[in-house]
């Protein structure tokens, strides 16, 4: 766990400040790459990448998918927590060990302590995607942060304010970046700009995302 520690946040690369609870930790994600593209390929075969559709009717440009205890689903009825794929019937695939140790790592380095997760999301953007501004409001606890895990193509993240018409500012997200977000940070409104065509020398023509979150 200490080696794991060190490469998420050795003394020479600092954690850039976002805000208040929120921090960058650049390329943190990129010693752990081989496992985590294999976990994600496990995840995937099981519960893959589908379009979910918004209580508006709405189908998402973002693809989903979901691993460990609690996944995040939105339909007609709603967005929340639940043990069950829909689409397959059975439980989300179990997470992969690698996710774990980064998660953990990742939240410590930026000073939250205990970190364990129990919903990790799955997002996929092809080029031409993109994640509007909005809060994420569906886990019991704001305080506790949002580790997130940005793989292949760039994005430009929005990140905002408390209020959905405070001014946004924008962080490109690259292969391997790690970011936490928690305390006052939490329940910024943020979103994803739409993708722009690429390759990605490990992922081709897409963006992953993964967050992890204590849910429940
Ligand atoms: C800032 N995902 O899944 S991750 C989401 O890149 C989501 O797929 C984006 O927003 C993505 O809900 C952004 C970074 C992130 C996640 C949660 C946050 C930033 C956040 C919660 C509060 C503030
Ligand atoms: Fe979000």
């Amino acid at each position: 766990m200490n080696d794991l520690f060190d490469s998420i946040a050795p003394p020479e690369q600092p954690r850039e400040t976002i805000a208040d609870g929120a921090y960058l930790l650049r390329g943190a994600a990129l010693a752990f790459e081989r496992d985590v593209l294999t976990g994600l390929d496990a995840v995937t075969a099981r519960s893959p990448f589908r379009h979910m559709v918004t209580p508006g009717g709405f189908v998402m440009s973002v693809a989903m998918t979901n691993c460990g205890g609690a996944g995040w689903i939105t339909d007609r009825s709603g967005h929340r927590y639940d043990a069950v794929d829909p689409e397959s019937g059975q439980r989300w695939p179990p997470m992969p060990e690698s996710f774990r140790g980064l998660a953990a790592a990742a939240a410590g380095a930026a000073g939250y302590l205990a970190f364990s997760p129990d919903a990790r999301l799955i997002n996929r953007y092809e080029p031409g995607a993109r994640l509007s501004l909005h809060q994420d409001k569906n886990e019991r606890d704001f305080e506790r942060p949002i580790v997130s895990v940005s793989l292949g193509l760039p994005a430009t993240f929005q990140f905002g304010g408390l209020r959905r018409k405070d001014p946004v500012r924008k962080y490109a997200l690259r292969h391997g970046d790690v970011a936490v977000w928690g305390g006052p940070a939490r329940l910024c409104y943020h979103g994803v700009a739409e993708l722009k065509e690429g390759m990605h020398p490990a992922l081709g023509g897409m963006r992953i995302n993964l967050t992890f979150r204590e849910a429940l």
